[in-house]
C-alpha cells in the first residue's frame, strides 16, 4: 500500500517535470522565431491600439487593386538602394521609388532622392486617402517586395524632413504581408495587421515617436507586394 503510493506520487512528480521542461522548451522556440517572422506567419491582433492605427481593407476593389499593382509593377522606375550599417555597405533588400511636389526631397541614410512627378493614378489615390487621414500630403515613397526575402527592418519614419509625430497614409498592393508594430521602451508590447491587397492603414500621430514597425521576411512562398506611404515633407 505505501509502495503504491510513492510509485503514485512519483509518476505525478515526474510528469510535472516532464510539463515544465516542455513549457520552457516552447518558450524558447517561440523566441528564436520572433527573429524571424514570429508576427508574419501570426493573424491580426486583437484590440490593435486604435489611437495609433487606422486599418481598413477594401479601400480598393479586387479589380481595381490588381490593375494598380500591375502598373506600379511595371511602370515604376524602381532604385535599390545602396545602405550603409555597421561601415558595411548591403542592398537594401526590397524597390524604392520616390514621388511628390517639386522641392519634397527625401533624405534618409544612404538614400538621397528628388520626387518624381505625379502620376494619374497616384492622383487618384491621393484623393481617396486624404480625407480618411485629414491632411494633404505632398509625397509619396513607394517600397516592391518581390517576395518574402524582401523586407523592411524595424524602424521608425523620424527624419527630420517629415517633422515632429507625422501622420503617414499607407496603401497595400499585392501579397498579404504582417506589419508589425513594438513599443520602443517595451518590446513584449507588440501587434501586428495583415495588410490585405487593396488595404489602408493610417500611422496616426505618435507611432513614429514611441513604436518601431517592420515587414519581416518570410519562409513561406510570398508573391509581389507594392506599398504606397503618402507622408507631408516640410
Ligand atoms: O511596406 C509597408 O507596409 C511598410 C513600409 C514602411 O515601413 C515605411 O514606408 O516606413
Amino acid at each position: 500500500m505505501k509502495n503504491q503510493f510513492y510509485k503514485n506520487s512519483f509518476a505525478e512528480y515526474a510528469l510535472l517535470i516532464l510539463l515544465a521542461i516542455r513549457i520552457f522548451v516552447m518558450k524558447g522556440r517561440t523566441k528564436k522565431m520572433e527573429q524571424l517572422a514570429l508576427f508574419a506567419e501570426a493573424g491580426q491582433s486583437k484590440g490593435l491600439p486604435v489611437e495609433l492605427l487606422d486599418y481598413r481593407p477594401g479601400l480598393f476593389s479586387a479589380g481595381e487593386s490588381d490593375d494598380l499593382l500591375e502598373t506600379f509593377i511595371n511602370t515604376t522606375p524602381w532604385k535599390q538602394p545602396i545602405q550603409k550599417l555597421w561601415d558595411k555597405e548591403y542592398l537594401t533588400p526590397r524597390l524604392t521609388a520616390w514621388f511628390g511636389d517639386l522641392g519634397t526631397d527625401y533624405s534618409s541614410p544612404g538614400n538621397v532622392a528628388d520626387p518624381m512627378p505625379w502620376t494619374p493614378e497616384l492622383l487618384m489615390i491621393r484623393e481617396k486617402v486624404e480625407p480618411l487621414a485629414g491632411i494633404r500630403f505632398n509625397s509619396v515613397l513607394f517600397n516592391y517586395y518581390r517576395d518574402g526575402n524582401d523586407s523592411v527592418a524595424w524602424h521608425s519614419d523620424r527624419e527630420r524632413v517629415l517633422g515632429k509625430n507625422p501622420i503617414i497614409a499607407s496603401v497595400s498592393l499585392g501579397q498579404v504581408r504582417s506589419f508589425d508594430i513594438r513599443k520602443k521602451t517595451d518590446h513584449k508590447e507588440h501587434y501586428s495587421v495583415k495588410l490585405e491587397h487593396g488595404s489602408f492603414l493610417l500611422m496616426k500621430a505618435g507611432l513614429q515617436e514611441n513604436w518601431e514597425h517592420r515587414i519581416a521576411k518570410s519562409t513561406r512562398p510570398m508573391k509581389a507586394r507594392v506599398n504606397l506611404t503618402f507622408r507631408v515633407v516640410i
